[in-house]
This record gives C-alpha cells, structure tokens and sequence, in this order.
C-alpha cells in the first residue's frame, strides 16, 4: 500500500474506533447523576469527509483541508426513538455551524449525519451562528433558537472585534430541511441564550431571553427574562421581564442564561441554566439547576443553593477554559434525563440521571442564603438531623440485640 493509501487506511480505522468506543458511567458520584467517562462529541468525530481532499492527486499528503477546531454546545431531542444532537461545529476558521449527530442509546456511539445543516439566511447575513436550542412546540414544528451575530455597524473604525448577538430562529419537521425566520425582536440591544418554552402560555409563545447591554456584558439588565410573543413567523417580544436574575456573590453574580427548553414533570418545570461568576483567572461558568411554576412557568418555585455542575478534571481546560455549558438534554419514557453539556468550549459530554432525582435535588436542597453564617447554619442543621439518625439507628441496634422486638 502507497503512504497515501496506508494514511488513509490509519485515518479511518481511527476515525472508526472512535465511533465505536463504548462509554461508561464514572463510579460513585455525587448522587445527583452519573458523569460518563469520555466526551461524546470531540472534533475528532467529524466525518474525514468534512475535513480532508480524499484524492491522491489534489491531495498528495493527505493533509487535513478544512479542519475542526470543537464541537460544543449541542441541542438535544429525541425523535422517533433516535437520541440526536444538534452540535455546534467550530472550524479552524473560527466560523461555527450546526450539524446533526445521532446515537441509539444516547451515552456513545455518536455519529455525525452525511452533511451538516444548510441553514438558510436572512436578508442580513450572519457572520456566525452557534447554540442551538431545539424545543418540540405543540404547535407540531420543532425550533431551533440560535444565537446569531454580526459586525456592529456602529463600531469605530479598526475595532474589529465589536459585535451584536440576536436571537435567530428557525423550524424543522426532521432537523434535515430548516425554515429560517425572521429574528426575534425585543426591547433589549442584545440577546442571547433564548430558549423558546414547548407550550403556549396564555396564548402565545413564551420566550426565555437574557437581554444584554453588549456583545460580551450582560450589563444591567442581564439575567434570565421571559416574554410572550404572538407568532413565531416574525417574533416580537414587547415586555420582557427578569425571572431569574444575577446576584451578588452567588454563582450567577456576573451573569446567567437558560440552558435547554425546561422539562415538564408534575411538580412543576425544570429548567437548567448557566451562572457565570468573576474569578481572577476570568470567568468561571458552572450550570445550575430550578424549577418553576406549571400553570406560570416563570414564577420559580424551587431554587437549591450553588452549582448542579462545574467543571472538573479535563473538562476545566479548553478554547475558553474552566467553563461548563448546556444548551441540550432529553427525557426518556423511562424518566432517565441525559443532560449533554460542553467543556471549556472544546467538546461535549453526557451526564445521566432521572426526573425523580431532579425533584428531590430541587425540593431538597437548601437554598442560597447568601452569607458565609447562613451557610455554616445549614452545614449544622445537617449534623443535628445526622447525629439524631445516628441515635436512633444506635438504640434500634441495641434494641435488636436485646432480642427485644424479635
Ligand atoms: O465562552 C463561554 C460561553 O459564552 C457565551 O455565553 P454567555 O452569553 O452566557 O456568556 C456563549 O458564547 C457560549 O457559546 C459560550 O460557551
């Protein structure tokens, strides 16, 4: 076999081991749900298609044309007993795109579809697109709700980095052929994280925004809002209302947004989001975890105190380091929910748990009474209520024992 031939043969069986590499829960976690051993989506799993001239002649080397630098921040659903992941694919160019990857049991074995999406444009282009938020509406269509952003007309010249982030949207029957409509218009200069709710609320679609004064800052009036809109054919958004906002030393003091469109179980909605908080290393993003309200989905209810999720290990290095992200999870008949989150920019992985663990962390856990003496009260409680177990399990051995009760 020539070197180009035997490159080849080596590119593909790797590419294909991969593929198959089965994954695994790590052991003994923190009870709130499994981590799985390898990422499910790296930049490795792009197809050798997507990346490399695979002729002799154009491409004698066999070098990689059109590499991937990450893929991250994937939305999630489940469609007709398939698990699939809408991916956001980032080239080397630093230009991201969406792209479909499909698994049979939601933990590995993902595989990217043929091609990725083509998404159409509106009549402004975007000059970048990333973070997909798929909701299956009971209107029948399922959106993705995306962050779009383009140059600022309005920045100086030679500031080349200043940007305007929107919400883009668009709709699917089958995440194969996506119509593009209209941005969402709202009150706020910016947007991004805006997550469309699976049902109507008083009529009209409801809409999780995180409006921000800039590209980069949340500014004052960041934080998780919620508006209604009419239609979703030419979205507008005329109130917009904070329902979960940032707050000084907590997880979320810098700012939040919403993570996936929020999980409908009997108590009430669950929803996980993102918190960002400043560190002298930068930004630290972790994901957290509330329910609200079934009947007025943006009346929270339920608010346990810190993160659901931070990084940890590998996961806290990366493009843009000590960050965990989650655009996308999905519930199985069963109750089991698999929450897909990005690390650090850089790839995706899995965790595992169920609707029944998700209410009791919310309806359990102590909330955040934002000082260091509230917190060593719960931390006491907590003895208290151990060193009375430990006392009754203590008696009911003696009494055993004693051959009382017998
Ligand atoms: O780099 C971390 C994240 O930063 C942004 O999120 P937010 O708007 O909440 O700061 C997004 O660009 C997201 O894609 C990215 O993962």
């Amino acid at each position: 076999m020539g070197d180009f031939q035997q490159r080849r043969h080596e590119l593909e069986q790797q590419h294909a081991a991969l593929l198959a590499r089965p994954n695994q829960p790590q052991r003994l976690g923190n009870g709130l749900y499994d981590r799985y051993k390898y990422p499910v989506l790296t930049a490795q799993h792009v197809p050798l298609t997507w990346r490399y001239d695979l002729s002799p002649r154009t491409n004698p080397y066999l070098m990689e044309r059109l590499g991937v630098n990450a893929v991250f921040n994937a939305g999630a659903i489940r469609l007709a007993g398939r698990y699939l992941l809408v991916a956001r694919v980032e080239g080397l160019d630093r230009k991201s795109f969406f792209a479909v990857a499909e698994s049979p049991n939601g933990v590995d074995s993902f595989r990217f579809w043929d091609r990725p999406i083509t998404l159409p444009e509106t009549d402004v282009p975007d000059t970048n697109v990333y973070d997909m938020r798929l909701t299956q509406h009971e209107d029948g269509w399922i959106y993705g709700l995306f962050c779009t952003e383009r140059k600022d007309p309005a920045a100086r010249p030679g500031d080349e980095s200043a940007a305007v982030a929107q919400c883009g949207i668009a709709r699917t029957r089958d995440l194969v052929r996506w119509e593009r409509l209209p941005d969402l218009r709202s009150p706020s200069a910016q947007q991004r994280n805006v997550v469309l709710h699976p049902e109507f609320v008083q009529g009209k679609y409801a809409l999780y925004t995180r409006p921000q004064d800039s590209f980069i800052e949340a500014g004052a009036g960041g934080g998780i809002g919620f508006g209604l809109a009419d239609t979703m054919e030419n979205a507008v958004v005329t109130s917009e209302r904070i329902v979960h906002g940032k707050q000084y030393h907590t997880v979320y003091e810098a700012k939040n947004g919403q993570g996936p469109a929020p999980l409908k179980t009997a108590q009430g909605w669950l929803h996980l989001a993102h918190g960002v908080r400043h560190t002298a290393a930068g930004l630290r993003y972790v994901l957290y975890v509330f329910m609200t309200d079934l009947q007025d989905p943006s009346r929270v209810t339920h608010q346990p105190g810190g993160y659901f999720l931070a990084p940890e290990g590998e996961e806290r290095v990366g493009d843009v380091s000590n960050v965990v992200f989650s655009n996308g999870w999905l519930c199985d008949d069963d109750g089991t929910v698999y929450i897909y989150y990005a690390s650090s920019d850089t790839r995706t992985h899995v965790a595992t748990t169920t609707i029944g663990q998700l209410l009791d962390y919310v309806r359990h856990t102590p909330a955040d009474e934002f000082s260091s003496a509230a917190s060593v009260r719960s931390i006491n409680a907590l003895i208290d209520r151990n060193e009375a177990t430990e006392a009754a399990r203590a008696a009911s051995s003696v009494y055993s024992a004693n051959g009382v009760g017998a």
